[in-house]
């Protein structure tokens, strides 16, 4: 017998899940919409994901298997509706996957069949979480995502390093998975390993980060290129960094690409995230930047500054004053969805054009590097505008 709980709880979620959404109207800068709510937050999990409904084994209706936080979506765009895998974190701090659909892509997010599982060929694999997923050329549909376990090699007593590696995925259907092998790399950990949508030189191409820590980078970091010629056999012999990071800047202390590159007629255009230190912890952006299309190692527009930072209630959560993005999509209108996560905690969307965009990564200035040259570059700007204004 379901318990009567149930379908009270049921109503409630059923008003909330058909909140409608709003953009933000407190907030301009030309170049996206931010929307008032989140597009998705852990209270979007179903109820019987959660709960046991069964009166007889739970009578006091007692969440068994609680959500912690749903965040770093890959998202993909498939015959008029905006899919979302979501990282979807218990209450054990173990990341699953779970497929949430909607038919506008900014609310009404539903989750749908259950969390995603495919064949397991690595016990040791602890932790899996930030799934790219990529439609190449080839017809299939990858997901690249972050699989993590103990480092081997830590003393007994070191209950926490860990080793990032990049587990691949490949679907047809959204339904069924197939795993491959992780990404070899030359590196000895790797996160935010991202596909690229075409086929370069005849060979399946990366977006790797090489790092030789878990958290720090180490002498690596960047964002990096590397080529393999067989995806059931992913080796990458050489990462050629297209992006590092660099002193007094949003990407001071590492950065990571976000979603796959978006091409467009002046140059595939990325996002990716920038990490700086604060006194209060790591602060994380998003920034954009092109590269060329008949070489996709070539950077060719840089805008200075980020393009998304945490921003009102979006500072605060279970890893604050963080933003990451590893899902955004394109509809036949050429309008860009760019879902981001705020704080390690819930999903925002913000909308843009392909045409905006294009105009954001080559048209705004690069960051000169140093502050007087950043006041001269401002003088000018104040100058021009003066000029006008005075006509
Ligand atoms: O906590 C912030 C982010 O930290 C990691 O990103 P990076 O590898 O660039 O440091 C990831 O664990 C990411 O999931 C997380 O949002």
């Amino acid at each position: 017998m379901i318990h009567e709980k149930y379908y009270e709880l049921l109503k409630e979620q059923e008003k909330f899940l058909n909140l409608k959404n709003e953009e933000k109207d407190d907030f301009y800068n030309g170049v996206y919409k931010r929307f008032k709510y989140p597009a998705l937050t852990r209270h979007h999990v179903p109820l019987h994901w959660r709960f046991d409904l069964n009166k007889e084994t739970n009578p006091y209706f007692m969440e068994r298997l609680g959500v912690n936080a749903t965040f770093n979506p890959g998202a993909i765009y498939l015959e008029g509706k905006y899919y979302l895998v979501v990282r979807l974190e218990g209450l054990d701090r173990k990341s699953t996957f779970a497929l949430a659909v909607s038919d506008n892509g900014i609310d009404q997010f539903n989750f749908i069949d259950t969390p995603l599982v495919w064949e397991d060929i690595d016990k040791e694999e602890t932790n899996i979480y930030d799934m790219r997923l990529v439609k190449h050329e080839d017809g299939y549909i990858y997901g690249i995502y972050c699989s993590e376990k103990k480092d081997p090699e830590a003393n007994e007593f070191d209950t926490s390093s860990a080793v990032a590696q990049a587990g691949l995925v490949r679907t047809k259907d959204m339904k069924s998975w197939e795993r491959l092998p992780n990404i070899e790399t030359p590196s000895p950990q790797q996160r935010n390993v991202v596909l690229h949508p075409e086929f370069v030189d005849g060979q399946y191409a990366f977006y790797t980060r090489p790092q030789d820590g878990f958290i720090s980078t180490g002498s690596g970091g960047g964002i990096a290129f590397g080529l393999t010629k067989d995806v059931t056999n992913p080796v990458i012999e050489n990462e050629e960094v297209i992006h590092g990071k660099k002193y007094h800047t949003i990407y001071e202390v590492k950065n990571g690409q976000g979603p796959a590159p978006i091409k467009t007629e002046k140059g595939w255009i990325h996002i990716a995230h920038g990490v700086r230190n604060t006194a209060a912890g790591l602060r994380y952006v998003l920034y954009t930047f092109a590269t060329s299309l008949e070489d996709p190692t070539e950077l060719i527009a840089l805008p200075g500054g980020h393009f998304i930072a945490p921003y009102d209630d979006e500072r605060v959560g279970d890893v604050s004053n963080v933003i990451f993005c590893n899902g955004a999509v394109v509809n036949e209108q050429n309008e860009v969805y760019i879902y981001y996560a705020s704080s390690d905690t819930r999903i925002h969307v913000a909308t843009t054009t392909i045409d905006k965009l294009v105009d954001y990564t080559f048209n705004t200035p690069e960051d000169p590097y140093r502050s007087l040259d950043c006041a001269k570059q401002r003088k000018t700007l104040i100058e021009q505008n003066e000029q006008l204004l005075n006509q």
